[in-house]
């Protein structure tokens, strides 16, 4: 009944920012998905008899990818796979589960924010026991293996059925078929008060929460309706569809542009969210205001200790270094650390795991807690709404407030997608080659102070990842970093992120793009933006 297939190596299977991610048709070529499944298997040890957790944002090719894995994860001798009705759960209720059931790991299928359909995206991903992404030398390991595969290993047997909840045998391999919903939910109840936040919306204040057709929708469909008592009607698209409804599930300004145009009017709710393909993603807007992902971090972080789950205090705070400063304010306030780590949500669970870290966030959208070990759309939304249900405050007061204690960070970052790679990385070379001279040079009114390629050295287990990023700080605060995505499935995307802080409260209202006029051509001047990638603008500012 196992079968061991002969195959041959493919040559870029290397996981980015996020896990493997590629078009359909790529996944879909002969032993394409077995070859990257079986690598990870192989660069694994002891998991014989223990609980692998299998899920995903149910985009094209969820279900034969987790049938594929499935009779592989038996062939391989795990003892037992828990997946989700359907084949969905979202990425932290996935983390959620691996940790809650103790298993060895779990395989979340998903390409996040990327769009899905036949030739859309797709994407593998490996997440170890504490239920966070496999950090690199997992990650190297498995991409060291899929260079060299020349066999797979598979149980002969016909599909198993998602759909019905309970346990099924597969070549004497338990199956079991559990609610996607459940048990994520129960965490959120512990973490929140719930009571609090059904009372305040109750009072009348009104909860938009978009689940662009992605995993979060029946999530949403429970906890805010259901448990949280906001009216039929309030979780916006919550059937998970295989396209997206053709829509980009991505949570920012241009792709939930409805919601924001929603938020702007006179007759906006109180409250406006939404989430990404996956689930792990967020966006807050409140009436008449857009809250950064990095000021929203900052914000949680200051007001955290209002849920009953972090009462306590937080141990310290992490964010990913293109992320804005405001959270290393509330830190310093607070009298704890703040971490600076790579881009990827990998590098939180060291922190997490060792009690460093209790609150993490990054500039893309994501924001989460020691919760579980992925970043967390509905845990942000959650906060929000408990931070609002004590102070009673509108959104934008609290905003407001915050940025009169702890100054602003004017906040943007400019992406160039599906940029010529090489064009791409001859702008990052040339950077770095400047990197020792610019110091001491000045821009107009702008002085640079330092420059340089980030390295993480991450103070748990002693490793050191290197070019992470390249930063160019200026006298007063500013920032400009310049880094390529590891997440795009073609051609290279360009990131470019400015920021500026401004403590004076009286010019905390100008526009963004106006607040950062002068880095943004400064960023020019010195990477050669458009002179090298031929554009004339990015393709999205958020
Ligand atoms: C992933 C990672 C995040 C990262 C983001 C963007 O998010 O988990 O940590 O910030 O990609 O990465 P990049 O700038 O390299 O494209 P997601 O939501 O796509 O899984």
């Amino acid at each position: 009944m196992i079968k061991t297939i002969a195959t041959t190596p493919y040559d870029d299977q290397k996981p980015g920012t996020s896990g493997l991610r590629k078009k359909v048709p790529v996944f879909q070529q002969k032993n394409y998905a077995e070859n990257f499944i079986q690598a990870i298997f192989d660069s694994l040890e002891g998991f014989a008899g223990e609980t692998l957790v299998i899920g995903g944002d149910g985009r094209f090719y969820n279900r034969e990818v987790i049938q594929i894995a499935i009779k592989m994860a038996a062939a391989n001798g795990f003892g037992r796979v828990l997946v989700g009705r359907g084949g969905i759960l979202s990425t932290p209720a996935a983390s959620n589960i691996i940790r809650k059931y103790k298993a060895f790991g779990g395989i979340v299928l998903s390409a996040s924010h990327n769009p899905g359909g036949p030739t859309e995206d797709f994407g593998i991903k490996y997440n170890i026991g504490n239920g966070g992404p496999a950090p690199e030398k997992i990650t190297d390991a498995i991409y060291a293996r899929t260079k060299v595969i020349d066999s797979y290993k598979i149980a002969d047997v016909e599909d198993i059925n998602l759909d019905n909840e309970g346990a099924q045998d597969v070549a004497g391999m338990s199956v079991t078929v559990i609610d996607p919903v459940t048990d994520y939910a129960a965490l959120m109840e512990e973490l929140f008060d719930f009571a609090a936040i059904r009372s305040l919306i109750s009072s009348g204040f009104n909860v938009v929460f978009d689940a662009m057709s992605a995993v979060t929708g029946p999530y949403a469909k429970e906890i805010i309706e259901n448990r949280l008592g906001a009216p039929k009607g309030s979780v916006l698209n919550f059937v998970p569809l295989p396209d997206f409804g053709g829509h980009h599930p991505d949570p920012n300004l241009v792709h939930a542009r409805a919601l924001y145009d929603q938020m702007m009017a006179d007759d906006a709710p109180d409250f406006g969210a939404a989430s990404d393909g996956d689930g792990d993603r967020n966006l807050i807007i409140g009436k008449g205001i857009f809250v950064t992902p990095s000021d929203s971090l900052a914000l949680l972080a200051a007001n955290a200790h209002l849920a009953p789950g972090y009462s306590a205090g937080l141990a310290g705070i992490a964010r990913s270094m293109p992320t804005s400063g405001a959270a290393d304010r509330v830190a310093e306030k607070l009298g704890i650390k703040l971490y600076e780590t790579p881009t990827g949500w990998k590098f939180f669970g060291n922190l997490l795991d060792a009690g460093l870290a209790t609150i993490c966030g990054e500039e893309s959208a994501g924001t989460g807690s020691n919760h579980v070990r992925e970043k967390d759309g509905l845990w942000a939304v959650l906060l929000w709404l408990n931070i609002l249900a004590v102070r009673k405050e509108s959104v934008i007061d609290i905003v407001h407030s915050h940025w009169a204690t702890y100054g602003r960070n004017y906040y943007s970052r400019h992406d160039y997608e599906e940029v010529d790679s090489a064009a791409a990385n001859g702008l990052v070379t040339a950077l770095r080659d400047q990197l020792a001279t610019l110091p001491g040079k000045s821009f107009g009114a702008l002085k640079v102070v330092a420059a340089d390629d980030f390295a993480y050295h991450d103070p748990v287990d002693g490793s050191v990842s290197k070019n992470q990023g390249i930063r160019i700080l200026f006298e007063g605060g500013s920032r400009v970093v310049f880094r390529l995505s590891g997440t795009g499935t073609s051609g290279a995307t360009l990131r470019v992120y400015i920021e500026r802080f401004e403590p004076d409260t009286s010019r905390h209202g100008i526009e963004t793009q106006a607040a950062l006029a002068d880095l943004i051509a400064v960023a020019d001047e010195i990477a050669g933006i458009r002179s090298r990638t031929g554009r004339d603008a990015p393709s999205v500012i958020t």
